[in-house]
């Protein structure tokens, strides 16, 4: 008898979460397939998917911990890799405070839970110092709508009429967001989509809007121009649920279609035809903003002023437009309510920045800088866990400078990675097969449970990591849980739903029925309780009530010394930024990095498809080979490259010292560059 056995749980190589059918033999993982009773993903998986097995059964994964010595790595066991770290954090909390201890985690990878349990153990020592670049990206999105409409929305696209797709790419970054888009477009209605390259989901639109990287506010405001002046807007919902139509409608007189066209590129006939679509389905008009809009000088804003129009459409928390999502009412993961933080003296204050008000998180690049300059105070220790700065972060050149001017850096990652390779200790972590987590997707108001398959010996999982180190230094009392699994029932408890109905429910519970117009029962949850085109809280911090437009600088005042415009980080369906890149089978098919380039501007310079080229910024240059794309896939003058290798890393080119103040995020998107044949 073969000892054959099926687990269903859900793939977490990214964070789109496919179920699936994880099949063993031997207690080793002999394949993986859809689960097809999944709302989410329907059986279906992208190509990434048994990539899982490339990872867990990797030659070069970490499964021992590793100590940095005089000669090189040094393989020690787990509890005395514990003890030493546990040793070197309480000496420096001696010196230094617990201030001086810090944490960088990624959530892309996990989910609260992950966050959850490093924030608990920052609290258990006294530190606030807890750092993730993940925490400025979906949280940027959030927070624009969040000011707006009191909430993050998800776009309804199976019910609706018109869908825009602005800034992102779901055919390689949320792949299973494409079925339902798709579908919706074979039912009649209209895509949108508004990207500066001619990308996968912008070849299946009705509508393209080829704008300038940044300047994604001056069209959205050319859009409520219209609305208004055409009075294509609910004018009932907006008297009784939104608060500053006439701010909003006198600032936007100034975006005529032709001012648009010149500011954005989008020609003025195409602003009309925008807006004149998205108000014909309205309310059934459904927007989801991508990481595009978010990353630039005037980040937020560009969202709000996106998500302005849901409110002027009235097609907020409607059928069909963009419904305010209903969290899972577990025991809350986040560190905001469960560790209120704000008594807490943070390295990087930032008083002005609305993530950092809005989620008590740093300012991840100022900390840089505070670390550093070891103001105002100093921080020694960083315990980074599932992250890979040095090649993830803006100025790679500074990331690495910093980590290698602490006294203790500790990694836990499956790989040895760039940041690894600066660390004192590198720690085992197990992958998502060998722990369990709960996820919501929100687009069916479900909760699955993502379920420990497998289990390496020495490979501990984030709670027994968290729960040990902490025990080490005396504040075992915050990890009270036997283990992850007694961990995950607290959790469970305020829901009424067991672990054991999660498992037998691999196809996920859903745990509050969708339902529409919320704002009929209760107010929208921003301070004033209506939707807000014009934000008193943002007033009171020192911005513009209304989501004004200023253009990013590579247009207000471009550096005449780098012509280009570089794009980054449109997402490649094989690679998730820096992982994947060691999978033999996708090397084969995607061996190096590449930039992007217009035939018109590859001409100019003289430049042929493959040959290399030295893209520079004002702080670094690499060589690269050219691709040159068909004539329309991206702007004259505009180049993109994907970010993530190792060999070919972008974040040395890209700066730290230039970002929107109101979430401290640096441009991740763009960059200007110059171009010369290597
Ligand atoms: N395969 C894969 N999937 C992933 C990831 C991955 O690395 N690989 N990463 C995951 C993570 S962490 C994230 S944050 C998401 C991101 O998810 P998406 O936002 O969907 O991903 P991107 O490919 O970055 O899409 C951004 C699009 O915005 C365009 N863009 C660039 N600048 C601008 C601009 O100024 N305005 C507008 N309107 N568009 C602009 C780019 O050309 C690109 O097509 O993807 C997630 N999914
Ligand atoms: N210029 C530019 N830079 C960007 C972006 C961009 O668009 N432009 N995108 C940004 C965005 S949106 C994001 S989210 C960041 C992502 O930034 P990072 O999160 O730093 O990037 P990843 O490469 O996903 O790193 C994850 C690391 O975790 C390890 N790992 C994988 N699974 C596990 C696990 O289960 N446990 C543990 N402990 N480790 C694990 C992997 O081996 C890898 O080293 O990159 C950002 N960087
Ligand atoms: S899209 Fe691919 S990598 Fe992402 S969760 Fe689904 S199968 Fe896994
Ligand atoms: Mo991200």
């Amino acid at each position: 008898m073969t000892d054959r056995r099926t687990v269903q749980t859900l793939c977490r190589l990214c964070d789109d979460r496919c179920a699936v059918n994880v099949h063993l033999e031997k207690g080793r993982i002999v394949d993986i397939d859809g689960y097809a009773e999944h709302p989410w993903n329907r059986g279906r998986l992208c190509v990434k998917a048994r990539a899982a097995m490339d990872m867990v059964y990797h030659p070069q994964r970490i499964l021992k911990p590793l100590k940095r010595t005089a000669s090189g790595w040094q393989e020690i066991g787990l509890e005395q890799a514990l003890d030493e770290i546990a040793g070197q954090l309480d000496a420096i909390i001696d010196r230094q405070g617990a201030h001086a201890v810090g944490i960088w985690n990624e959530e892309d990878i996990g989910f609260g839970q992950q966050e959850v349990l490093a924030c608990r153990f920052l609290q258990a020592i006294g530190s606030p110092n807890y750092f993730c670049n993940d925490s400025q990206r979906y949280k940027i999105r959030y927070s624009g709508y969040r000011l707006v409409e009191g909430a993050w929305s998800m776009p309804d696209y199976e019910n609706a009429r018109c869908i825009v797709i602005w800034g992102a790419n779901p055919p390689y970054s949320h792949p299973n967001m494409t079925r339902p888009i798709m579908s919706a477009r074979r039912r009649g209605a209209r895509l949108i989509v508004v990207d500066p390259r001619f990308s996968t989901i912008a070849r299946k639109a009705d509508l393209h809007a080829q704008l300038k990287p940044g300047t994604d506010g001056a069209l959205a405001w050319g859009i409520i121009h219209q609305l208004v002046t055409n009075q294509w807007y609910d004018r009932p919902f907006v008297k009784k649920y939104t608060l500053g139509f006439e701010a909003l409608a006198a600032y936007a007189e100034r975006f005529t279609p032709a001012t648009v066209e010149e500011e954005t590129s989008v020609p003025a006939p195409t602003v009309r035809e925008i807006a004149r679509a998205m108000a014909w389905a309205a309310p059934a008009t459904a927007v989801y903003v991508g990481s595009g809009p978010e990353r630039h000088e005037n980040g937020i804003n560009n969202v709000r002023a996106v998500a302005c129009l849901d409110g002027l459409m009235a097609s907020v928390d409607r059928q069909g437009g963009n419904r305010l999502v209903e969290p899972f009412e577990c025991r809350n993961l986040t560190n905001n309510w469960e560790f209120p933080l704000r008594h807490m003296d943070l390295i990087a204050p930032d008083h002005s920045s609305v993530v950092c008000d809005l989620r008590r998180e740093r300012r991840m690049m100022s900390a840089f800088d505070n670390i550093l300059s070891g103001k105002p105070y100093p921080l020694r220790a960083l315990l980074l866990t599932a992250a890979n700065p040095a090649l993830t972060i803006p100025n790679s050149e500074k990331v690495r400078r910093t980590l290698a001017s602490l006294d203790l850096v500790v990694v836990r990652d499956l790989f040895l990675t760039e940041t690894a390779e600066l660390a004192h200790y590198v720690l085992p972590a197990a992958t998502f097969l060998e722990r369990t987590e709960l996820h919501c997707h929100s687009m069916y108001q479900v909760v699955s449970i993502a379920r420990r398959v497998l289990h390496f010996d020495g490979v501990q999982d984030d709670y027994s990591f968290w729960r040990d180190l902490a025990a080490r230094l005396g504040c075992g009392n915050s990890f009270p849980w036997r283990d992850e699994t007694e961990f995950t029932r607290w959790i469970l408890e305020p829901t009424g739903l067991s672990l054991e109905d999660l498992e037998a429910h691999p196809e996920g519970i859903p745990y509050t029925p969708v339902r529409y117009e919320k704002w009929r029962e209760r107010s929208f949850a921003t301070p004033s309780g209506k939707i807000e085109f014009a934000s008193r809280y943002l007033a009171d911090l020192g911005y513009a009530e209304l989501p004004e437009y200023s253009p990013p600088d590579y247009l207000g005042s471009p550096d005449p010394a780098y012509p280009f415009v570089l794009i980054i980080g449109g997402r490649k369906l094989l690679f998730d930024h820096s992982r994947f890149h060691n999978i033999p089978r996708f090397c084969t098919v995607a061996p190096q990095a590449e930039v992007e380039m217009n035939p018109e501007d590859a001409y100019s310079l003289g430049l042929a498809d493959g040959d290399m080229v030295r893209v520079s910024s004002r702080i670094g240059s690499m060589d690269i080979p050219v691709k040159i794309t068909g004539r329309n896939e991206i702007l004259a003058g505009m180049l993109q490259i994907n970010h993530g290798w190792k060999n070919a890393n972008i974040n040395l080119l890209t700066h730290d010292d230039n970002f929107d103040p109101q979430n401290g995020l640096p441009l991740w998107k763009t960059v200007q560059v110059r171009v010369e044949k290597a």
